[in-house]
């Protein structure tokens, strides 16, 4: 079994870390460099840094703030949010992230992932897909697509994204448990690794999703209230048969 890995999420605008419920009513979750460090001297295995606002202004702050978590960062380190071409994408890497996000400028020009994976690699290369009631969702879960979730995991796939970012809509912020049933529609769907995301609020939680076929869980709000920390989940995890990073 491959190391399953624990993820924590800056969502973060204009600089700070943000949370919010269902992607609305964002409250300050705080400072993200101190944050970063907390979660990698906590064991994080990886941290995902997603800009929710992706205005030209909000991208050139998320570019100073890659480069500011890089200083304190040696965990990868995936970035999104507002990725609309190779120049963004190798403007990230050129700041120290190792692989970059796509979401709705994938969905508005699929080929975006095909060029990105040539360019950089698929390990580079996250499809992140913001779902509810089954449906896809762009520009921060504001519109609807056609796109029903498990279509779109495997196009994405077939064009080279190295792994898909599942976030549930329905349960972002809740802490009432991931979408498991999602998770299992399309981690059985595609072959790459599936990162559950959305709704983490207890450790049975983060068991369940590995379990519905997660191959790594993505927690924000739990993290950042700290209801709970990252060797709680582990030794969890460890304790349940799976395999973590001490
Ligand atoms: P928790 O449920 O707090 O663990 O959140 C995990 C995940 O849903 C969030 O890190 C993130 O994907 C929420 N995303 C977006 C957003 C939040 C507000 C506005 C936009 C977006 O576009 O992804």
């Amino acid at each position: 079994m491959l190391t399953r890995r624990i993820i924590p999420c800056l969502d973060v605008k204009n600089g700070r870390i943000v949370k919010g419920v269902q992607f609305k009513d964002l409250r300050d979750a705080g400072d993200p460099v101190a944050a970063a460090k907390l979660y990698q001297d906590q064991g994080a295995d990886e941290l995902v840094i997603l800009d929710i606002t992706a205005t030209v202004e909000n991208r050139m702050a998320t570019l100073s703030l890659v480069h500011d978590v890089r200083q304190v960062l040696s965990i990868p380190l995936t970035v999104g949010g507002g990725v609309r071409s190779l120049a963004d994408v190798q403007a990230l890497l050129n700041v120290g992230a190792d692989k970059v996000s796509l979401n709705s400028a994938a969905l508005a020009q699929p080929d975006l992932i095909s060029q990105v994976a040539k360019a950089y690699g698929r390990q580079c290369t996250v499809v992140a897909i913001d779902a509810k009631d089954g449906k896809v969702f762009t520009r921060a879960g504001h519109d609807a697509t056609a796109w029903d979730v498990t279509a779109w995991a495997k196009q994405a796939e077939q064009l080279g994204a190295g792994e898909i970012l599942l976030t549930s809509m329905n349960r972002d912020g809740q802490q009432s448990g991931y979408d498991t049933d999602l998770l299992r529609a399309v981690s059985g769907s595609v072959a790459i690794p599936v990162i559950a995301s959305g709704g983490a609020g207890q450790l049975p939680d983060f068991l369940a999703a590995l379990q519905a076929g997660a191959s790594a869980v993505l927690a924000a709000s739990l993290f950042h209230d700290g209801i709970l920390s990252i060797p709680d989940v582990k030794t969890y995890l460890s304790q349940a048969g799976q395999e973590v990073r001490p």
